[in-house]
Formats: structure tokens, C-alpha cells, sequence
């Protein structure tokens, strides 16, 4: 791959080149469904820390790269906004 040139260059390789990039941010339990269930195993995680079953990738709704009470009310809020 050439070297970068540009600064938007730049932007672009990062965007699109990024195996990090997360369609189904939400799903805590890993079961291919974003729900309530969801937000219960992210609140069962933070209170035990056990991360057993926890995609934390997934559980890291708000993209901060933390897994905190934030993303608990990211997620909700994602639940009531259907999306
Ligand atoms: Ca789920
Ligand atoms: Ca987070």
C-alpha cells in the first residue's frame, strides 16, 4: 500500500481500512439481537465484572473505548430509539 500523502488521505486508510468498525454495537450478550436482555447483561457485568458471555466490543455502545454506567444509558436510550 503507498504511504499516506495527505491529510485525507490519512482520514480514508483509517475509516476504511479499520477491522474495528462494529455493526452491532449493543449486543452485550452476543446473541445477534440488541434488547432488554442486552441491557441486563451489561449491568450484570458491571456490578460483577465477570465479562463470561460479554462481547465487549459490543458493550462499548457510546464508542468511548471504556465499558462503564454510560454505555448503560446509551444502550437504553438506543432501545427506545428503535435503532
Ligand atoms: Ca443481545
Ligand atoms: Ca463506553
Amino acid at each position: 500500500m503507498p504511504r499516506a500523502t495527505s491529510p485525507s488521505d490519512i482520514v480514508y486508510v483509517e475509516v476504511f481500512d479499520n477491522p474495528n468498525v462494529n455493526t452491532n454495537i449493543g449486543d452485550v450478550n452476543n446473541d445477534n439481537e440488541v434488547n432488554i436482555a442486552d441491557v441486563t447483561a451489561l449491568i450484570d457485568f458491571l456490578l460483577s465484572q465477570d465479562s463470561s458471555g460479554i462481547n465487549m466490543d459490543n458493550a462499548d455502545v457510546n464508542q468511548d473505548q471504556e465499558v462503564n454506567i454510560a454505555d448503560v444509558t446509551s444502550l437504553i436510550d438506543k432501545l427506545l430509539a428503535g435503532n
